[in-house]
């Protein structure tokens, strides 16, 4: 079974107003996304009720904008962090089972995915109902975007007895996965330090 690998809380070392900064002593360990140039972006899907909210709440500063998507009445969370001493950007998304839209808010989390120049998608499964909820991260990997599974309320999980084996979820998937309980902040840093290996570098190394 996943051990979760912190019971304390992880607080950034600095932080300034509007950004989150962590810094866990990990370094970046390649650039992975040649085409981005420009700030990260990553996107938190899911459906309705697994933690997003609270996730992008742990992962961004006090300066999040909330509006609503272009020409709906969804409300969309924009949030920034700074991760490994790249920008990144968040996108907190409305609940959604399905890339095959059915609600006006899976439509918004779709479109946003399609449209906003996601660099990762981050989706977070509730763990007591993860047979049903990785239909959505199959159709998700269809979109050919890198996917990083969060399985997230292990803790209530475990008191049903469910145990989710972190490492062979993800080598079945074949995609990063992390088992959290984001309202204990268990696995916060193991998802940061996951999230930094999509955050390519801008910095430049000189040799002499
Ligand atoms: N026990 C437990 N509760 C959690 C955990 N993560 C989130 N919650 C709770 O689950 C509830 C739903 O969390 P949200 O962050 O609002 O969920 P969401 O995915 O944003 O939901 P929608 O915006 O409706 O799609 C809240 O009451 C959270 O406090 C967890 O790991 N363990
Ligand atoms: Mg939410």
């Amino acid at each position: 079974m996943d051990c979760h690998d912190c019971h304390q809380s992880c607080h950034p070392k600095r932080q300034n107003i509007g950004w989150k900064i962590f810094n866990f002593g990990f370094k970046k360990k390649r650039p992975k996304n040649s085409s981005s140039t420009g700030r990260t972006t990553i996107a938190l899907v899911g459906s309705p009720n697994v933690g997003k909210s609270l996730l992008f709440n742990l992962l961004t500063g006090t300066y999040v904008t909330v509006s609503n998507y272009p020409g709906t009445t969804v409300e969309v969370a924009k949030g920034n962090a700074v991760i490994a001493g790249e920008k990144v950007t968040f996108f907190d998304t409305p609940g959604m089972y399905s890339l095959m839209p059915i609600t006006e808010e899976e439509s918004v989390a779709r479109d946003l995915i399609a449209n906003e120049g996601v660099d990762l998608i981050i989706h977070v499964i509730d763990a007591k109902h993860l047979g049903r909820m990785l239909n959505l991260t199959l159709q998700l990997m269809e979109t050919q975007l890198p996917v990083l599974l969060v399985v997230n309320m292990i803790d209530e999980a475990q008191k049903l007895g469910i145990w989710v084996n972190e490492d062979r979820l993800a080598h079945q998937l074949g995609i990063p996965v992390v088992t959290m309980a984001a309202a204990q902040k268990v696995g916060l840093k193991k998802l940061i330090a996951k999230v930094a290996d999509h955050v390519p570098s801008n910095s430049v190394s000189l040799t002499y």
